[in-house]
């Protein structure tokens, strides 16, 4: 039987585990629902990271040493609007612009998000399902100690993620509504994955679309979420200091505990112990992928573990 997967997912570590699965199943049984909270608004761009950066390991075509943006892209553009006197903080490389250029003339066209994703992944050659988690235009805001409220971008790549986190908040998130392809997606999913991702960053926002908790859990099937922390340690990014911050303990028990409601399955690190808890099936497996093969290796395990179920 042909297992149909929906992976939800935020940028670089989900998009990983999105590799590996793409690596082991048939195209059209893997469907990523991808983060929109990041999304801003940038010199008339809008500019759609976590999309950007599935789209492009997908396509084989991301920056291997930073994990988002273009494999060999420069920065002419950037340099360009620094002769202007412009802050150029955000690292739009050339190349990256054509992406931002041909979303907001199809936005402008009218074309709703998940039209315009489904032409660039076809464009790139891209045989699976990218979907963004809503059409609706949404931005996680971060409310922080030493600057108040900010823009994701302005938090996470401006600042570096180092102002402290006091609470999170997704503007716009009431007019939101789950696309008729997600609801599609998860009507017919076999099994959802919840991504090595930033569970409040990534998978927060996700989880915030009106009606997309119903449509999560309205089948009882698996529904499995994979660490982003190992040893108490992000494997990349603010996941853990933002812990710390929200008043959580830093280690992947936290996570479990976050997804409790959510998820009836958890994949945690073989590094950390102990870590099963009641009410939900636990496994430990090698969550680092840190080549190509252990993506599809964690992949292969993730959904042999899942089909060892029943
Ligand atoms: N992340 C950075 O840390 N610095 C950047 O300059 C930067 C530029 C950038 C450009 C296009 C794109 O699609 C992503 C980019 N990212 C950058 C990554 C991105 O902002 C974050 O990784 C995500 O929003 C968090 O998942």
């Amino acid at each position: 039987m042909a297992l149909n997967v929906v992976c939800l997912v935020g940028g670089v570590g989900g998009a990983k585990l999105v590799h590996g699965l793409a690596q082991i199943l048939e195209p059209e049984q893997l469907t990523v629902v991808v983060n929109t909270g990041d999304d801003f608004w940038h010199y008339g761009l809008r500019i759609c990271p976590d999309l950007d950066t599935v789209m492009y390991t997908l396509a084989g075509l991301v920056d291997p040493v930073n994990g988002w943006g273009l494999a060999g892209d420069t920065r002419n553009t950037l340099q360009a609007l620094s002769r202007y006197g412009e802050d150029t903080w955000f690292g739009l490389g050339d190349q990256d612009i054509a992406t931002h250029l041909l979303r907001t003339e199809g936005l402008s066209q009218g074309k709703r998000l998940t039209e315009v994703t489904q032409d660039l992944t076809a464009r790139l050659g891209i045989p699976q399902r990218l979907l963004p988690m809503t059409d609706t235009p949404v931005a996680t805001m971060v409310d922080t100690v030493e600057h108040g409220e900010l823009g994701f971008q302005v938090y996470f790549v401006k600042m570096r993620w180092q102002p402290t986190v006091k609470n999170l908040r997704l503007s716009n998130i009431e007019a939101a509504a789950v696309s008729p392809e997600v609801e599609d997606a998860l009507a017919r999913a076999d099994v959802i994955l919840f991504g090595p991702s930033n569970p409040w960053l990534s998978i927060m926002p996700v989880l915030s679309v009106p009606g997309m908790r119903e449509a999560l859990t309205s089948r009882d099937i698996p529904r499995v979420a994979i660490t982003p922390i190992i040893q108490g340690e992000a494997v990349k990014g603010p996941a853990s200091k933002l812990m710390a911050e929200l008043g959580y303990k830093q280690s992947a028990k936290s996570v479990v505990q976050y997804y409790q409601h959510i998820v009836n399955g958890f994949v945690y690190d073989i590094r950390d112990t102990d870590l099963q808890v009641e009410g939900m099936r636990g496994v430990a497996l090698n969550t680092l992928m840190q080549s190509d093969a252990d993506r599809a290796s964690l992949a292969r395990q993730v959904l042999d573990w899942i089909s060892s179920w029943n």
